[in-house]
């Protein structure tokens, strides 16, 4: 791996936010392929915290000053993944459920699927089924994205297709779901239309909907 995606990494890990978004610049700036800066230098320090958090190495306020960093460095990738996309494509709403306030994943996915051109609203975390629905008629959309880091908070993506259901918004919208507890059996069990393991597919699944 190369020199400054191992330094992005270490960098993230240790909360320095300022640095990893210079370090995510200047590996643009080499010519690093934005996908790789994402997966080799951002996400694989991440997944060192996520480690090293379930190992109680490390605790609740080293995870967020690494996700602040991650998310500072996400934000100067972001017109690199975007550029990889084309035009505007179709619009949708996403949002963590209700009770979860966790949102890397559901930015990243986000931002992958803005990279291939379509509208999103992002509604932020902690969204409650009322809102999702409030947010889908009002900007009248044809996908809906819900993202549960929580095995706790999962019921609560059924609770939004649920509502999506029982309303005249039935017929209009797909309702896709991600997080790292969601699986396709679960999307399966609660009648969601589509799941997507990670970003890149999150996107190419997003396509298929919004054509
Ligand atoms: Co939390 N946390 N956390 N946490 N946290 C996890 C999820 C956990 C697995 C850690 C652990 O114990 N090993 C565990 C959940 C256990 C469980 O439910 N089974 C956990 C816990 C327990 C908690 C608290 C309860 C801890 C506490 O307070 N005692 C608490 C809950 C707060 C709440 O939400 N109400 C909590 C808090 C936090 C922080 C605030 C400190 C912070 C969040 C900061 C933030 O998001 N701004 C945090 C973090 C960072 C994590 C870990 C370390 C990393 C999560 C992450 O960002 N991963 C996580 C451990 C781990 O995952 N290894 C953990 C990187 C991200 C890119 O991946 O989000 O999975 P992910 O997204 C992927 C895919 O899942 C997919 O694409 C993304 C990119 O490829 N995807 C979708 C996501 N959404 C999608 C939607 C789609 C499709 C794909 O379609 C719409």
């Amino acid at each position: 791996m190369s020199e400054i995606l191992r330094e992005i990494s270490e960098s993230l890990q240790a909360g320095k936010a300022k640095a990893v978004a210079e370090l995510v610049g200047k590996a643009l700036a080499e010519g690093l392929p934005p996908q790789s800066v994402l997966d080799d230098g951002l996400l694989a320090g991440m997944s060192v915290i996520g480690e090293k958090f379930k190992m109680n190495e490390v605790f609740v306020p080293e995870v967020l000053v690494a996700a602040r960093a991650m998310n500072k460095g996400a934000e100067v990738l972001k017109p690199a993944l975007a550029a990889e996309g084309i035009g505007a494509r179709g619009r949708a709403i996403i949002g963590t459920v209700k009770g979860d306030l966790h949102d890397i994943g559901k930015n990243l996915v986000k931002m992958m699927m803005e990279g291939k051109g379509i509208e999103m609203i992002d509604l932020g975390v902690d969204v409650s089924p009322e809102r999702f629905l409030e947010a889908a008629k009002e900007h009248d959309i044809s996908l809906v994205c819900c993202s549960a880091l929580l095995t706790t908070t999962m019921s609560e993506i059924k609770n939004v297709v649920n509502i999506f259901k029982s309303s005249d918004m039935a017929d209009k919208v797909k309702i896709m779901i991600g997080g790292a507890p969601v699986t396709q059996s679960f999307c399966d069990q609660i009648g969601a239309d589509g799941y997507a393991p990670d970003a890149a597919s999150a996107s190419e699944l997003a396509m298929r909907y919004i054509a």
